[in-house]
């Protein structure tokens, strides 16, 4: 039988929608990274997640963007051998759960979802499944018995709703999933687009100044940055930054290491020009060693696919055991 958990179990996922960019690692997989030696660590890529704005992947390129997105986990130091990375669709457990969870959750919880008010806005036509996002993503966490969930501050919502489905599910069946914490980044945790510092810096943005992609080139980079909006002020206030030269402070901030007021610091009284330059230099020196390895790990598919298919074994023994229970708990076979 197994032993009390000596170790906190973290489960967390991206979502292969696109190239990912710097809110996703600066919010997400920095703090997964940084965790990773502490935790009982399951990351995971929801594919099935992608599939809810169906208009918005290309159904041919979504495997290859799952491998993607699998292979920047470890180029940014996931360890394979510390964590568990896995394809979401892989372990059909993630579906299942996510079925039973849609049957006790009332939709009143779920009309208050403001994920899907924003990113149903504007769809000619929104799927159930956009609409059943948040239960997908309470069925993954809760299928691990997830102790933590680190995640940007977007979704703090999801993670809050994840707590009371598991309660209600508790108050049916009598069946007691852990309840889980977010963990959120104390800088980072919601980085804002170069174009608009009042945006979630995000994926699906069509302007190409939006965000920074972790496999963009140098001089992308550098022209991204130099466009990023900032205010009329000409230098750095470190007293009183606004919110654009704040979001570029927070990048260089993830790069730079060191504490959020030797960040401030550096750049008091300095130029935006200056101040644009010195983040771009810091994000092209940190994103050359994981491009690196991206494409090392891409040029390895076999291995990336075994690697893969030996973890999503791993994740479905533990799901398995979790659904035999459930099952149980719900009069089903
Ligand atoms: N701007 C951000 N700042 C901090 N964290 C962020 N995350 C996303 N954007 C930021 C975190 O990255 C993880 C993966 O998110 P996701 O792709 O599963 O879903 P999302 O939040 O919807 O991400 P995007 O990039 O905005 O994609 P699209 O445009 O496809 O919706 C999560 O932990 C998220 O908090």
């Amino acid at each position: 039988m197994a032993g009390p958990k000596t170790r906190k179990t973290i489960f967390s996922g991206i979502q292969p929608t696109g190239v990912l960019h710097l809110g996703n690692l600066i919010g997400a997989i920095s703090l997964w990274v940084r965790e990773q030696d502490k935790h009982d660590n399951i990351f995971c890529v929801v594919d099935l997640h992608a599939l809810t704005i169906p208009e918005a992947i290309e159904a041919k390129r979504l495997r290859a963007s799952s491998l993607d997105v699998a292979a920047l986990y470890v180029a940014c130091g996931i360890d394979p051998d510390k964590s568990i990375i896995f394809l979401q669709s892989q372990v059909r457990e993630h579906a299942e759960l996510a079925w039973i969870l849609n049957c006790v959750t009332p939709m009143g919880w779920m009309n208050r979802m403001t994920q899907f008010k924003s990113k149903s806005e504007g769809q000619e036509s929104v799927g159930v499944g956009l609409y059943a996002y948040p239960i997908l993503q309470a069925a993954d966490i809760l299928l691990y018995h997830t102790d933590l969930v680190p995640v940007g501050e977007d979704q703090r919502q999801h993670v809050e709703i994840t707590q009371d489905i598991a309660q209600r599910f508790e108050g049916l069946f009598g069946y007691h999933f852990t309840r889980p914490e977010i963990m959120v980044q104390k800088v980072g945790a919601r980085v804002m687009g170069l174009d608009d510092p009042e945006a979630k810096m995000s994926k699906s943005s069509t302007n190409p100044r939006h965000a920074i992609g972790l496999l963009d080139e140098p001089a992308v980079i550098l022209k991204k940055l130099k466009s990023a909006k900032t205010d009329s002020r000409t230098a750095v206030d470190a007293e009183d930054p606004g919110a654009g030269v704040r979001n570029l402070l927070t990048i260089y901030h993830a790069f730079a290491g060191g504490s959020w007021d030797e960040a401030l610091r550096r750049f008091d009284g300095q130029g935006y020009g200056a101040l644009k330059t010195g983040v771009a230099e810091a994000v092209i020196a940190g994103l050359e060693p994981i491009q690196r390895r991206f494409h090392a790990l891409r040029s390895e598919e076999g291995e990336l696919m075994a690697m893969l298919g030996r973890s999503a074994e791993a994740a479905a023994a533990r799901a398995e055991a979790t659904m035999r229970d459930v099952r149980a708990a719900v009069g089903i076979w």
